[in-house]
């Protein structure tokens, strides 16, 4: 059994001192560790962003892709190799301005993996501009006179979209967090877990203390049962989208990889793609 410690590798973070993106490091350090993992047995890919680097900062399988890509990338190693278990992470902007239709299709597609969203309702490498995530009237270089475009919603959108596992923490809440990680890991489908993670830097107000002023947690909502689609939606609708918890779990529907026809158990990355020379030929003939 590994600790959380093996999955620390000698790479130390260039986040400024405060930044949201430490917690989410060490959850999921520590929710793989919870799981049962190994670093041989992970794969972290990331987007671009100051978020993006998360993978360089995790001792396991890592790929810093493109922005907006982290998925398509991700799908991908995991359908190569269904033995290892995936982590997408990136900003929102990466998830849900440049990568939103990626983030859609992989939401209905339901390849089993997590998808983990820094949410700082910011720009935070290119130095502070307007997100999808930012609020109406939010001022920054690129708007500044203040956004006038809606805030997008992207739970909602998950749950309009056929998610069978939405969830919500804070980067202050490193125990709900962790566990959220956790039973994402775990979920037999996609799994979006989305983090208000601020960027002290550029975010001046969507702050730590903001988010602790904002946020109701489910687990103080008495009577909130997961299950229930409609309950998700109304509570998200209700709240703005500022809840935290276990918001929607449909355990009944088969992934992505269980509906393949003939998708082999044996992991594409390791099966033996040699052919003999008459196989070969009778291919050849197909295209004479
Ligand atoms: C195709 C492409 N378009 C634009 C950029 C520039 N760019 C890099 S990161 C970024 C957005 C960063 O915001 P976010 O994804 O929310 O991550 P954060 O830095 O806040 O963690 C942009 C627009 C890029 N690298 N590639
Ligand atoms: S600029 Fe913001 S998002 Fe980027 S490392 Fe600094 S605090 Fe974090």
């Amino acid at each position: 059994m590994a600790t959380f410690k093996e999955f620390r590798n000698n790479v130390k973070p260039n986040w400024c001192p405060g930044c949201g993106d430490f917690s989410v490091q060490a959850a999921i350090q520590r929710a793989a560790a919870n799981v049962g993992l190994t670093p041989e047995n992970l794969a972290v890919i990331s987007g671009i962003g100051c978020s993006g680097r998360i993978s360089g900062y995790i001792n396991a399988y890592g790929f810093h892709g493109i922005h907006g890509r982290a998925l398509p990338i991700a799908q991908g190693v995991k359908l190569a190799n269904r033995d290892l278990t995936v982590i997408a992470s990136g900003g929102d902007g990466d998830g849900f301005a440049i990568g939103m239709g990626h983030t859609v299709h992989a939401i209905r597609r339901n390849i089993n993996m997590t998808y983990i969203v820094m949410d700082n309702q910011i720009y935070g490498l290119t130095k502070g501009q307007t997100s999808p995530r930012s609020a109406v009237g939010f001022k920054t270089k690129s708007t500044p006179e203040g956004s006038i475009e809606s805030t997008l919603s992207p739970l909602e959108i998950a749950l309009a979209s056929g998610a069978t596992f939405v969830a919500q923490s804070f980067s202050s809440d490193l125990k709900q967090l962790t566990s959220l990680i956790e039973q994402g890991l775990q979920h037999e489908g996609f799994s979006l877990i989305n983090v208000f993670s601020p960027c002290v830097t550029f975010n001046k107000i969507n702050t730590y203390d903001w988010f602790k002023e904002n946020i109701v947690n489910l687990d103080s909502v008495e009577g909130y049962d997961p299950a229930n689609r409609i309950q998700a939606m109304t509570k998200l609708m209700e709240t703005n989208g500022m809840i935290t918890g276990l918001i929607y779990q449909d355990k009944s529907r088969k992934s992505y990889e269980e509906q393949i026809v003939g998708f082999r158990s044996e992991p594409l990355a390791q099966q033996d793609f040699k052919i003999s020379p008459e196989a070969f030929e009778g291919l050849l003939k197909e295209f004479k």
